[in-house]
């Protein structure tokens, strides 16, 4: 099975429809991204492979067009989207193993200067009845070849591009280099490291000749030798840099077919590898008919050759990309080409936070998907498209509120107070048996406890600040972060009269350090930017307005945004919301009145459109008999204007203290927040899960032997 099958088998499925119309359908008929995304790069010609190159850029494989040897490998800016071609005309040639699909460059691996290439199958193989014979003259002698491209010093400045001839592939196929000038006379030199056999003979009862083509797809790099992966031959190729030798280094059997449907085996056909320390992760596309759940990653040990399986559970598999490092906290992304293949459903993308834990789908309407890159710098994530020719952008994603198991999941939380200090008792959500629980003893009852996820691991971090004092006003904040939980972090920021506030605001996927300061009748967000850049001063807001100045994302670009709450005379409330850049506005509301104390107000996405909501909470009815607001839930969806009702949980009685808090947080995992609360006298969290509507129950008093906080900040703080 090939990775051009999948072309045919939707067409086929979709008859009349070309490819192109059916995915265009698709498109539109397919809104729901649980991510922010944009289009970031069009004009790519079937592009199959994407990676970061250098400080600031991207390097695409494209297959090419109908015209053979129109392969072309793209420099893209990762900032700007901007494209320009590195070298054209490479090897591709129009595959016939099912529609006629352009192939040819496939998988990059970059090191320094060095940039290895695979030219996939092109049209080595003809279409004859009963099967594929050898094409006697296919469109260049370097099909299912590895070339060591030398890029120019300067390369990701390159205004020009180069061009690779039909002499050049001649010279090249001879075993000599060759080196290239552009317009603006900078060189490049390739050389072949190795041309691989081109297909094996499979003999057919009624075609002897018949043939099984190869298909280079992917590639490694470790010590001197490359790691490719063969999506035809199901097998990983290992070939020497220095000597152009090659072993096949493991096979991929096929396994038996689970259903009813399509043959009694099913192939593993791999599609891309990463390393990862000593392993090799490849995911495998799993062959027709594409079972919903067959496919996997697996690790392949470049030491013992061991084989294990990684993640599994998955659909189409076609690229796995793992990042934050090794050991337990690290995170992987993998993209799903199709959801079901035969009947042409858009790919996704998912994000294990944990390879053995549940992924959170990141973005669902991906059309062809083929290959992921990440910026490690702002956390972005870049995935071509091959029939729409595009790359689109993926914003960094957040780590979920409360979540410091990885799990995807907010995580139960009680703070208490023991000999001074803050502990934090933190028991996995989902729990298991036994409970998981984490206990740290962190911060004085005088601090603000502080939820975020400083070191980008989508772990939240054990955190407080300490507000400056009259004598010594440096404010602090102290953090324990997930990545190294036995080194505490103090970062001074902010002095006496500031309040921390929380974000991501240059959308890297890290918390940014930020305080909100009243000053000359305004308030002024001081910003220190993850990402790097110079300190953001941002004017927003009346120094008048509410306590607690709070961030959160209302347009989807991935950056929070700050917000503001002003109380009218009449006790409305009017929500600004402002750029935390520039502070220019983003959106206003008026949305809930402070009359029924408590009042409490959440921002946060309630609907899975990635923009934030308003959640506005009442807690009492202040005596009047005829209300019938207290316990009630209002939530403002800004995506659409549309607003819900909902009771639930058991209204606060201010004559005795007692009745439920709302607290914040996505308790079932599905990117939606969860209306909740936590009842103090039975030390039980209530919420009401947004995937199912069904009610969680979940009792965590810490530990029995903490004395109880009371009123800790997170069940009753405005977040
Ligand atoms: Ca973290
Ligand atoms: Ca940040
Ligand atoms: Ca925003
Ligand atoms: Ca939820």
């Amino acid at each position: 099975m090939k990775i051009q099958n999948i072309q045919l088998k939707i067409t086929q499925k979709t008859l009349t429809f070309s490819l192109a119309i059916a995915l265009a359908i698709l498109l539109g008929a397919v809104t729901s991204r649980a991510q922010g995304t944009s289009v970031f790069t069009t004009g790519l010609n079937n592009p199959s492979k994407i990676i970061t190159a250098g400080q600031t850029s991207l390097l695409v494989a494209e297959s090419g067009m109908t015209a053979p040897n129109s392969g072309r490998i793209s420099l893209v800016n990762r900032t700007t989207g901007a494209r320009q071609t590195l070298i054209d005309n490479l090897p591709s040639g129009l595959n016939r193993s099912g529609a006629p699909n352009p192939s040819g460059p496939s998988g990059l691996k970059l090191n320094a200067q060095k940039l290895y290439l695979t030219i996939g199958a092109g049209d080595t193989a003809m279409p004859v009845t009963g099967g594929f014979v050898a094409n006697p003259a296919p469109s260049s002698p370097l099909l299912d070849s590895v070339l060591e491209l030398t890029l120019p010093a300067d390369y990701e400045t390159l205004a020009s591009g180069f061009t690779l001839s039909a002499a050049n592939q001649t010279t090249l196929n001879g075993n000599a280099p060759v080196t290239l000038t552009n317009a603006e006379g900078k060189q490049l030199t390739i050389r072949l490291v190795a041309n691989l056999p081109n297909f094996v003979v499979e003999p057919r009862p009624t075609l002897p000749d018949n043939i099984r083509e190869s298909n280079l797809y992917g590639i490694e790099l470790s010590g001197d030798s490359l790691y490719i992966v063969d999506a035809s031959f199901n097998l990983l190729y290992r070939v020497s840099i220095t000597t152009g030798t090659h072993e096949t280094f493991a096979t991929f059997a096929p396994r038996p077919n689970p259903t009813q449907m399509g043959p009694p085996f099913i192939e593993a056909v791999p599609d891309s590898i990463r390393l990862v320390g000593n392993n090799l992760l490849i995911s495998f596309l799993t062959g027709f008919p594409f079972v919903t759940g067959f496919a996997e990653v697996r690790s392949v040990n470049i030491e013992t050759r061991a084989q294990t399986v990684f993640i599994s559970g998955l659909t189409t598999a076609l690229d796995v990309l793992p990042f934050n490092g090794t050991g337990d906290n690290d995170s992987y992304l993998v993209m799903e080409y199709s959801t079901s293949f035969l009947t042409g459903q858009p790919g996704r993308l998912k994000l294990f936070t944990s390879r053995t834990e549940s992924p959170r789908i990141l973005v669902n309407n991906l059309i062809t998907p083929t290959s992921i890159a990440r910026d490690a710098q702002t956390g972005s994530i870049f995935v071509t498209e091959r029939t729409p020719g595009r790359i689109t952008r993926v914003s960094a994603p957040q780590a979920i509120y409360k979540d410091y198991f990885g799990t995807g999941r907010s995580d139960f939380v009680r703070n208490s107070v023991v000999d001074n200090n803050i502990v934090w008792n933190i028991l996995r959500n989902p729990p298991g048996a036994p409970a998981q629980t984490h206990r740290f003893v962190f911060g004085l009852p005088t601090d603000t406890i502080i939820y975020g996820d400083f070191d980008g691991d989508l772990r939240q971090d054990i955190a407080v600040y300490r507000e400056g004092t009259t004598a010594n006003p440096q404010s602090y904040f102290y953090i324990l972060p997930s990545t190294s939980p036995n080194t505490f972090i103090s970062q001074p920021w902010g002095t006496t009269g500031d309040k921390p506030v929380t974000g991501d605001f240059d959308g890297d996927g890290k918390t940014d350090f930020c305080v909100a300061r009243r000053a000359n009748n305004q308030i002024v967000w001081i910003i220190l930017p993850s990402g790097g850049g110079a300190v953001r001063y941002v004017a927003f807001g009346l120094a008048s307005d509410r306590e607690n100045p709070t961030a959160a994302d209302f347009n989807g670009d991935g950056r929070d945004d700050l917000i503001v709450t002003r109380t009218e005379p009449n006790g409305n409330l009017t929500h600004y919301i402002g750029d935390a850049s520039s502070g220019a506005p983003v959106l206003s509301a008026q949305w809930g009145n402070s009359s029924f104390a408590p009042t409490t107000v959440f921002f946060g996405d309630y609907t899975g459109d990635n923009r934030a909501d308003i959640a506005v909470n009442y807690g009492a009815c202040n005596s009047n008999p005829t209300c019938d607001t207290a316990g009630t839930w209002w939530i403002l969806q800004t995506g659409s204007a549309n607003y819900t009702v909902t009771k639930f949980g058991i209204p606060f009685n201010a004559q005795t203290n007692t009745g439920d808090r709302p607290v914040f947080g996505d308790w079932d995992g599905d990117g939606k927040l969860d209306i909740s609360v936590f009842r103090p006298s039975n030390t039980t969290l209530y919420a009401l899960n947004s995937s199912n509507g069904q009610i969680l129950a979940q009792f965590w008093d810490g530990t029995s032997a903490s004395a109880a906080r009371g009123n800790t900040p997170d069940d009753s703080a405005i977040h």
